[in-house]
């Protein structure tokens, strides 16, 4: 069949998913935003301009192979053979667990399903994990504790256009997801940031914590709900348990005390209690702000809490909801690239569970490994005795975006074999021993499950340049060098898909009612969506109505304590640092940085100061500074923004080598989700010496150029 000239899709970037048509034109492929419920004709300067990373001019279009230390052009059997010799050696010699594999909440659900397909049965590996325990895993903790199901948010956004106020808790959309302002334009927004972000300035009201301090905010939060006498008592009776343990803590959090802690008046939590709780229809969102820490899933448990006293989640016109962050961010973690996990949202330490895949997959239950270890754990047991000595990732740019990344560039370097799939020479492919060439949203068929947990369609408009393969394709390929039937790994998304929905029968995230062809016919369709036997099922666009997914259809307060982030400030660290996002940057940045419009709209590193905290380090606007932290120093230019809180700098991780914020952040990891703390870590900022120790010259020139 020929390539159509025009295709509807969706935007390659992150969860709100926009819709988008693609229309191939002499000048390349030109985007339009589409009427899609989610962005209804808007799109954000990166949905615009993402054709252009199509056509990029450093595209990956051939496998490459180290040799003699270069990495050279070579065809697709000698990459492959080489990766599949690689893996076959390191594992003779050290067993199974010896590879790893990394993959991403930015796969479709098909590369995610195939992907841990491939682990688990062509590797025979326990060790794969991927981006998104960088990024929704204390969330998901936190909301299947609470509701027995975790989707992010449990209801369609266009639901919070019809709300009064909504309450986010360190998320920025203004410039995360632009086209969501849309619907917040309705309800009086709260906003708890340590910054005054673009979103916080669009706020009724601000709160403004110090980074890591949220747990003991919203206890306050629930202990004013409570003594004021705004809790829902019909509720809490019929609908949830473990309330009175969860009070028992919040019981000796006033609202002074948790003003002492976070800096936040004890009249602004009022204030925002009042709101939320006389409001007719009200929503608490949790962002990466209140989840990127150790603390992360009692966080989110605290802010469950909340939502749960005011009597919110599961009812029409109210709730409780996580901004999913990937493209994939939620169909990623379902399908089984997550080291605890199955398809479906199964466990893998479930007999059952494991006994249903290892059905579909036509192998022995007992061949399946057991859970593996967390992405951080796992890059950084990388090249170490009992750890991994080789890796696959798909679909991640760890050399920039992970933790303490200095540390993991020296675990990826340790490596006997490094294979990156990537369409970009990222910073982590640059480190590669193998690249794999791959194609890009608009050259492959496939779906994608948005924040609202609607599976969507992503459409092939052209034929991939150059060698570029699907990752599919690449999966087959090493699969079958591995030995493996090749029918195991079909290449063709649509019967991924297929088998996806088997399954996923009978699991939480239930998709085996959806089809290719009710999604093409244009239905919206949420999961749950079993197969039912004559009538099609309709999707489950809000949840929890009826039930929550626990056996007694109760949800589940948390007994929560306040607790310290893992590093205090100090004499020599003085300084809460915090890391984010803006507009024109993408995670990691291998996409963004290569598009001119928004290389041009931010250039480079900086952070983000308040007058008073510059001018005690010595430091003007403009000036290059070195923030540094126990784990290294990072170099960026200073930006004065007087409403900082004077105690925080803030720094975008979107920037590599010397201008990469994760040179400072902390690997600390929450117990339960083993999310990293990248939302606080103690440093200092001073302004940037002649010659920086352990810096690289050619980084700081470039910055101070
Ligand atoms: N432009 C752009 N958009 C994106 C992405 C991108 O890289 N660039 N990535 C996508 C992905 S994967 C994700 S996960 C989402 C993330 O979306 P968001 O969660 O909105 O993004 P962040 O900027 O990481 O964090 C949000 C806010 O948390 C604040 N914050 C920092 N520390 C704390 C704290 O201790 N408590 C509280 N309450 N807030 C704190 C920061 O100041 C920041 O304004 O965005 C998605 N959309
Ligand atoms: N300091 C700090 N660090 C953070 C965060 C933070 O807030 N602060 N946020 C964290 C969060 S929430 C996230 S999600 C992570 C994200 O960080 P990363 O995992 O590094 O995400 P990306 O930069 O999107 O990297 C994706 C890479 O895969 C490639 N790619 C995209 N699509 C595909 C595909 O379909 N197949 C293949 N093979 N490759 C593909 C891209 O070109 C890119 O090189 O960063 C985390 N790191
Ligand atoms: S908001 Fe997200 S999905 Fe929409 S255009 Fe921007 S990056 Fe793309
Ligand atoms: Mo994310």
């Amino acid at each position: 069949m020929p390539e159509p000239r025009t295709v509807a899709t969706h935007c390659p970037y992150c969860a709100l998913q926009c819709g988008t048509r693609l229309t191939r034109e002499r000048a390349g492929v030109v985007v339009a935003p589409t009427d899609f419920p989610v962005n209804r004709g808007g799109l954000c300067q990166k949905g615009w301009t993402a054709p252009s990373v199509l056509d990029t001019s450093d595209r990956l279009l051939t496998p490459l192979v180290r040799r003699d230390g270069e990495l050279v052009a070579v065809d697709w059997d000698t990459a492959l053979r080489t990766v599949a010799d690689g893996v076959r050696r390191i594992q003779d010699r050290h067993g199974p667990d010896a590879v790893g594999v990394f993959g991403g909440g930015g796969l479709t659900n098909e590369k995610a399903y195939l992907l841990g397909k491939f682990a688990r049965v062509a590797l025979g590996t326990s060790q794969i994990d991927y981006n998104g325990r960088f990024c929704m895993s204390s969330a998901a903790a936190a909301a299947t504790a609470a509701f027995g199901l975790d989707r992010g948010l449990p209801f369609p956004v266009t639901d919070l256009g019809t709300a009064d106020v909504v309450l986010l808790a360190g998320a920025n959309v203004a410039e995360t997801m632009p086209p969501l302002m849309q619907h917040l334009a309705r309800p009086d927004l709260i906003v708890i940031d340590p910054r005054r972000s673009a979103t916080a300035e669009r706020a009724a009201l601000h709160l403004q914590p110090a980074p890591g301090t949220d747990l003991a905010l919203v206890l306050g939060l629930l202990h004013i709900a409570v003594v004021d006498g705004w809790a829902d008592t019909d509720y809490l009776r019929d609908r949830t348990a473990g309330f009175d343990a969860a009070w028992q803590r919040a019981m000796s959090w006033w609202p002074e005390r948790v003003e002492r802690i976070t800096g936040v008046p004890a009249g602004s939590q009022r204030a925002a209690v009042r709101m939320l709780a006389r409001a007719e229809r009200a929503y608490v969102l949790t962002g990466r702000g209140a989840e990127q820490h150790s603390t992360g899933v009692d966080t989110v448990a605290g802010f469950i809490n909340l939502a749960l006293a005011l009597g919110l989640p599961g009812r029409d016109g109210g709730g409780y909801g996580c901004l999913t962050g990937q493209g994939n961010g939620q169909g990623g973690r379902e399908h089984g690239q997550k080291a605890d996990q199955l398809p479906g949202y199964r466990s893998i330490t479930d007999d059952a569970a494991r006994e249903h895949v290892a059905q579909v997959w036509g192998v022995a239950p007992e061949s399946l490994p057991g859970p593996g270890r967390s992405a951080y754990e796992l890059l950084d047991a990388l090249g170490t005795p009992g750890g991994p000595r080789g890796l696959l990732v798909f679909g991640s740019n760890p050399v920039v975006s992970a933790p303490h990344a200095g540390h993991v560039g020296e675990r990826l370097a340790a490596l006997d074999l490094l294979v990156v799939a990537d369409f970009v020479p990222s910073e982590t492919a640059r480190a590669a021993d193998v690249v794999l060439p791959v194609t890009q949203w608009a050259e492959e068929d496939g779906t994608m499950t948005n924040l609202e947990g609607r599976v969507l369609r992503r459409r092939r408009l052209r034929i991939p340049p150059g060698h570029a393969r699907s990752d599919l394709e690449v999966l087959h390929g090493l699969a079958r060098r591995l030995g493996e039937p090749g029918h195991r790994y079909p290449t063709s998304p649509r019967e991924v898909f297929e088998e996806l929905r088997r399954a996923s029968a009978g699991g939480k995230a239930d998709y085996s009612g959806i089809g290719y062809d009710r999604l093409d016919a244009g239905e919206a369709l949420h999961w749950p969506c079993p197969a039912v036997d004559g009538d099609d099922h309709p999707g489950t666009p809000r949840l929890f109505l009826d039930g929550f997914a626990h056996p007694d259809g109760r949800a589940r307060f948390a007994a929560v304590e306040h607790r310290e982030p893992a590093e205090s400030v100090s004499a020599e660290f003085p300084l809460h640092a915090t890391t984010g996002r803006v507009l024109a940057h993408y995670q990691s940045g291998a996409q963004t940085r290569r598009v001119r419009e928004l290389a041009e709209a931010e250039p480079e590193a900086f952070v983000e100061v308040h007058p008073d905290t510059a001018h005690r380090a010595g430091l003007t606007d403009g000036a290059p500074a070195l923030v540094s932290s126990a784990r290294g120093g990072t170099v960026a230019r200073v930006r004065l923004v007087p409403s900082m809180r004077t105690d925080t700098v803030f720094l975008p991780f979107h920037f590599p080598g010397d201008g990469s914020a994760n040179l400072i952040t902390s690997p600390a990891l929450d117990p339960r989700s083993r999310m990293p703390e990248f939302k606080v870590a103690a440093a200092r900022i001073e302004p940037l010496p002649a010659d920086p120790a352990g810096l690289v010259a050619g980084g700081v020139a470039e910055v101070s150029a």
